[in-house]
């Protein structure tokens, strides 16, 4: 482990030479610039250019590592957040002959399917460096990371902290967070060396204290949401842009074009009557979702009608099959068999109970077919034990599979990350649940209290009287709430 004091007054004159030579090689800038998140920002931090000034490069290493000796941080390895982060890291790891971790963003799908590269001792405890920290996110997907691996985080470095709440996040994640610089460090050197002018200053000033994330990124269980930082909160169209998954972006794509958030939960056992419903209600629905093994009278015709009919109405086709076996077994089942369901569904979910290797199986044909899954991370039946500590392994393997997973099954709100949706079933008009177990929220509560993208209805719209006309008010009352959250 490593410890040692520094000289903190050296660190700030060399802080200061840094902040104005970062805005020489224009890795700061002013202007109007759309962030990661969507949001429209006066300032922006570009350090991947570092890389092209050596001297640059080695100072901003340096003066990380001051930073988590004076700071009093302890640690066996670092690891830099990919990919501006991984030159700090390595200078860093070279100087002071402090081994290595490279975090990788996706498993290859060949070999041996690391995540981590490099060695670690279980238990060790490993420095993380970021370049910039805005909500904390990707520091946090980092730590997530290490942690399913048995490495401890317990400290962080960032050369810039652009002070928009990711420290209290980051925080009541266990993770303290040192800089070398913040953003009204930034500002205020930039102004005393007459680099900017008071307008700027102040209207970046502004933003900041406008722009403020809540500090809690998974609690948004409550009632109040909608008074929540607008940043929690982003539109179908920007969640399209946003997202690197081709299934989630056409999703977003359907809901923006059809204003509506609604999945039926098509669950009736005759071939016929669940295509004449889906006909009838495709103009309302983003997702038509099965449960093809209820069907008495399954046939491939069947799916060939319903994949017509996809296309007409434009929505997704989710198979609610619950994947729940070894990656070998979940492989066959998905490919295979009666129901071949790859070969038609756009979406499927698992069960994250037998851990990374469900998803490895299924991604094999899944990703040749361009189809996404759902990770079952918290289920709507009362006394399910998909909770806590379940849930947040489910968050974490869902982080780890993104070119796969696009999102959840859950009741609550697990992430603000644009690539993962929500979905929640358990949700009726009429309050209340069936007498097996499932409970019910309303589509406002779900969407506005408990963070749903999605809802998913099934005897809601199936069992009602008119189910056209009730499926028209779930699209409704769906979008409604989600209009309402802005
Ligand atoms: P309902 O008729 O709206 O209760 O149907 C809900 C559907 O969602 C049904 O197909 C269930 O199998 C499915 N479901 C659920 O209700 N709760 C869960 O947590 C999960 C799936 Br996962």
């Amino acid at each position: 482990m490593n410890g040692m004091a520094v000289n903190k007054n050296s660190i700030e004159s060399r802080r200061e030479s840094l902040i104005l030579e970062l805005y020489k090689v224009e890795a700061v800038k002013f202007g109007n610039f759309k962030l990661k998140s969507g949001i429209d920002s006066p300032v922006y931090f570009d350090l991947r250019v570092i890389v092209s000034y050596p001297n640059l490069l080695n100072e901003v290493a340096e003066l990380t590592w001051e930073v988590a000796q004076s700071a009093g941080c302890l640690y066996d390895s670092v690891c830099g957040v990919p990919y501006t982060a991984l030159p700090i890291a390595t200078c860093f790891s070279v100087h002071h002959n402090i081994p290595m971790l490279i975090r990788r963003k996706e498993a290859k799908d060949y070999g041996t399917k690391k995540m981590v590269e490099g060695h670690y001792k279980e238990g060790e405890n490993c420095l993380i460096i970021e370049d910039v920290v805005t909500s904390g996110g990707s520091v946090m997907e980092t730590v997530q990371t290490l942690q399913s691996i048995s490495v401890n985080v317990t400290d962080a470095v960032v050369l810039l902290d652009r002070e928009q709440g990711g420290k209290s996040a980051l925080e009541n994640k266990g993770v303290k967070l040192h800089s070398v610089c913040s953003l009204s460090m930034v500002l205020e050197v930039l102004e005393s060396n007459g680099k900017l002018d008071k307008s700027i200053i102040e209207r970046t000033k502004k933003f900041i204290q406008e722009n403020r994330f809540d500090g809690k990124v998974s609690d948004q269980n409550v009632d109040d949401s909608k008074k929540k930082s607008k940043l929690t909160v982003f539109s179908h169209t920007e969640k399209m842009k946003m997202c690197k998954n081709a299934v989630l972006s056409s999703l977003y794509g359907i809901m923006d074009k059809k204003k509506t958030n609604l999945a039926i939960s098509v669950d009736l056992t005759t071939s016929q009557e669940i295509l004449k419903l889906l006909d009838a209600v495709g103009p309302y629905i983003c997702i038509a979702k099965t449960h093809v093994d209820i069907i008495s009278d399954f046939s491939q015709s069947f799916i060939k009608q319903l994949t017509e009919l996809a296309r007409k109405h434009s929505f997704l086709l989710f198979e609610d099959r619950k994947f729940g076996d070894i990656g070998n077994t979940v492989k066959h089942q998905y490919e295979g068999g009666l129901y071949q369901i790859c070969s038609w569904a756009d979406i499927v979910n698992c069960h994250p109970v037998p851990g990374d290797g469900v998803i490895q199986g299924l991604k094999g044909p899944g990703l040749i077919s361009n189809r996404g899954c759902l990770i079952v991370a918290e289920m709507s039946s009362s006394g399910s034990l998909a909770k806590d500590e379940y849930t947040k392994a489910a968050v974490s393997m869902a982080e780890r599979n993104k070119d796969f997973v696009i999102g959840f099954i859950c009741q609550s709100k697990l992430t603000n990350d644009p690539d993962l949706i929500h979905m929640m079933p358990g949700v009726q008009m009429n309050a209340g649940g069936d007498n097996l177990g499932q409970q019910y929220t309303s589509p406002e509560k779900a969407i506005q209290s408990h963070g749903a993208d999605i809802i998913i209805v099934g005897r809601g719209i199936t069992k009602a009287m008119d189910p056209v006309a009730t499926a028209q008010q779930y699209q409704i009352a769906g979008y409604k709430a989600y209009q309402e959250l802005f």
